[in-house]
């Protein structure tokens, strides 16, 4: 059977989980990570030298982060309405993946560990963060507006995984915020997805 490694409430974990369930996969799942063991323990460094959740076992065939476990799974499972083939549709869909990971995550990051996971490491950035985040909310706002109701048009697609779950963040962590109605019609629409209920608009930031 599939086995993920890493703690339910990891927002990388959740975007592995979210897939899954959206493939009618059934799979085992061992907690690692903050709150539970941790992953600079040497039994995990064996599994993922990196240190890092999520990682996926499939028969034996280990592979580890989450964007590309999800792209992964949408290939093997055949799901090319999930992840088309077509090169210039699949780079785009990649494209809103690693910005979602990188550029739209940088400001929830702190705003997170300052306010959610208390950190207090992190409270001197948390305004930044939530200017960071929010202007980069904006740019999906923007998006979303004019060529939604999802990231890649009428269809979802993987590329709305990451996306979908740092929008959740969003609308999660307490914090003063700004309105951003596509945003938030696109939060409403994912919740309508039972696997996106169970591991993104679930209660948990
Ligand atoms: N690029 C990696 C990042 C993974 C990552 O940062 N995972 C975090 C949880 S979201 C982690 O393992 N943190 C250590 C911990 O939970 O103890 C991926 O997308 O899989």
């Amino acid at each position: 059977m599939l086995k993920v490694y890493g703690r339910a409430n990891s927002i990388n974990v959740r975007k592995v989980l979210w897939m899954l369930d959206e493939l009618g996969l059934k799979y085992e799942r061992e907690d690692w990570g903050r709150g539970f063991r941790p992953t600079d323990d040497p039994e995990f460094r064996k599994i993922n030298p990196v240190g890092v959740v999520p990682v996926l076992d499939d028969g034996d065939f280990r592979l580890r982060e989450s964007n590309t476990i999800v792209r992964y799974l949408a290939d093997k499972h055949g799901r090319a309405d999930l992840f088309p083939k077509e090169a210039r549709t699949r780079a785009t869909i990649e494209a809103w993946m690693d910005w979602a990971s990188t550029d739209f995550a940088n400001g929830m990051r702190p705003v997170f560990h300052a306010l959610v996971v208390k950190n207090p490491a992190f409270a001197d950035q948390v305004a930044a963060g939530i200017k960071d985040w929010s202007r980069q909310m904006g740019v999906l706002d923007a998006h979303l507006f004019a060529n939604g109701p999802y990231v890649m048009g009428q269809n979802f697609t993987i590329g709305d995984i990451p996306t979908g779950l740092v929008v959740n963040r969003w609308f999660s962590v307490p914090f003063e915020k700004p309105e951003f109605k596509a945003v938030s019609t696109y939060y409403d629409r994912l919740a309508q997805r039972p696997p996106y209920q169970a591991h993104g608009r679930n209660g948990t930031p």
